[in-house]
């Protein structure tokens, strides 16, 4: 049966995005949409997660290479930390410390579309680190980017930790680049993870735990709808579907029709079909390499100057600069 919006005026992009997936061929919906409150509990527990390797490796990466990456931030007028993704601050709090320990001339400026995080974040660092001086900047990361671009007295440093840069396709992950890119002067640097390619099985794991939070946060999207738009998805009538792809690099989500359904979206005016078997495309985890790397690097017009690890290569941290200035 055909599904078509009887409806062209959305009230929220949620609404929009989700008519939009969920009338194409194949179905799809945002990532970004899973990150509701329970989306985002659901994170922090992956983030725990012995199979969910990325924060530790990258936090072993920032616990051993603290000294030299605090070195790489500095200069004679000291810095501007400006972190976009902020989130719990768990792994930053690590060159945070290190900073005021010795005695760094910085602001920190997290950046988070909420401000409830950012309240948060601040009430921890004054309690736990006291002597850093914390500039919460609400909003998107390219509205703050734009108004950050302004901020030119002395050396900004941009952070982006946890591999967000592979939520996205390369074309979109190069448009994140390039706009952190023009917010950039000469001096500036941008610090980013990237998980790297690795054993296929390591990749899988990771995003398909046997304790059954990554399927739930997953699903997420389908709890989502039916709070927020009325929607009736039984979610136990689909699956949590993961795949990897090794040769691009690619771990993709999916949620699979268990069965032939037929789903209603009421605040939508959407009756959704459903074939057995039939798939919806929820996210995409890139995987990298150096060349991958160097290459999105050159299409944003930045180039990688030096590069953290761990000992098996397993995550990597770079540090970029603007290439044509
Ligand atoms: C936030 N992002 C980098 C995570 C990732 O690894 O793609 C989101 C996630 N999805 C499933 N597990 C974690």
């Amino acid at each position: 049966m055909k599904s078509t919006p009887t409806t062209t005026k959305y009230e929220t992009a949620f609404e929009e995005d989700v008519a939009k997936g969920l009338t194409s061929f194949p179905k799809y919906l945002l990532s970004k949409y899973i990150y509701d409150e329970k989306g985002d509990k659901l994170f922090q527990q992956i983030m725990n997660m012995p199979e969910y390797y990325l924060t530790n490796c990258e936090l072993g990466i920032l616990q051993s290479h603290t000294a030299s990456i605090a070195d790489s931030f500095n200069s004679k007028k000291g810095f501007d930390l400006i972190e976009l993704g902020a989130g719990d601050g768990k792994k930053t709090k690590v060159l945070l410390k290190h900073l005021v320990a010795k005695n760094y001339d910085f602001d920190y400026l997290p950046v988070d579309i909420s401000q409830h995080v950012l309240d948060e974040l601040e009430e921890a660092l004054k309690t736990e680190i006291p002597g850093v001086n914390i500039k919460t900047q609400q909003g998107t990361y390219f509205k703050t980017l734009e108004k950050l671009a302004d901020y030119n007295s002395r050396k900004k440093v941009i952070m982006v930790l946890g591999s967000n840069i592979g939520n996205l396709l390369h074309e979109k992950a190069i448009d994140f680049l390039k706009n952190i890119c023009e917010a950039m002067s000469k001096e500036d640097m941008l610090f980013m993870g990237f998980d790297q390619k690795k054993d296929p099985q390591i990749i899988l794991d990771a995003y398909n735990d046997p304790h059954g939070i990554t399927e739930a946060f997953n699903k997420n999207l389908l709890v989502r709808m039916n709070n927020e738009l009325e929607a009736d998805f039984n979610t136990d009538d689909f699956k949590h579907w993961e795949t990897y792809n090794p040769e691009t690099g690619t771990a993709a989500s999916y949620l699979v029709s268990k069965k032939e359904q037929q789903v209603k979206i009421d605040k939508l005016g959407l009756d959704i079909h459903f074939d057995a078997w039939e798939t919806i495309h929820t996210e995409i985890s890139q995987k990298y390499d150096d060349n991958i790397v160097q290459w999105l690097a050159k299409e944003a017009g930045l180039e990688v100057i030096e590069e953290f690890s761990d000992s098996e290569n397993c995550y990597k941290n770079y540090i970029f600069r603007r290439k044509d200035l």
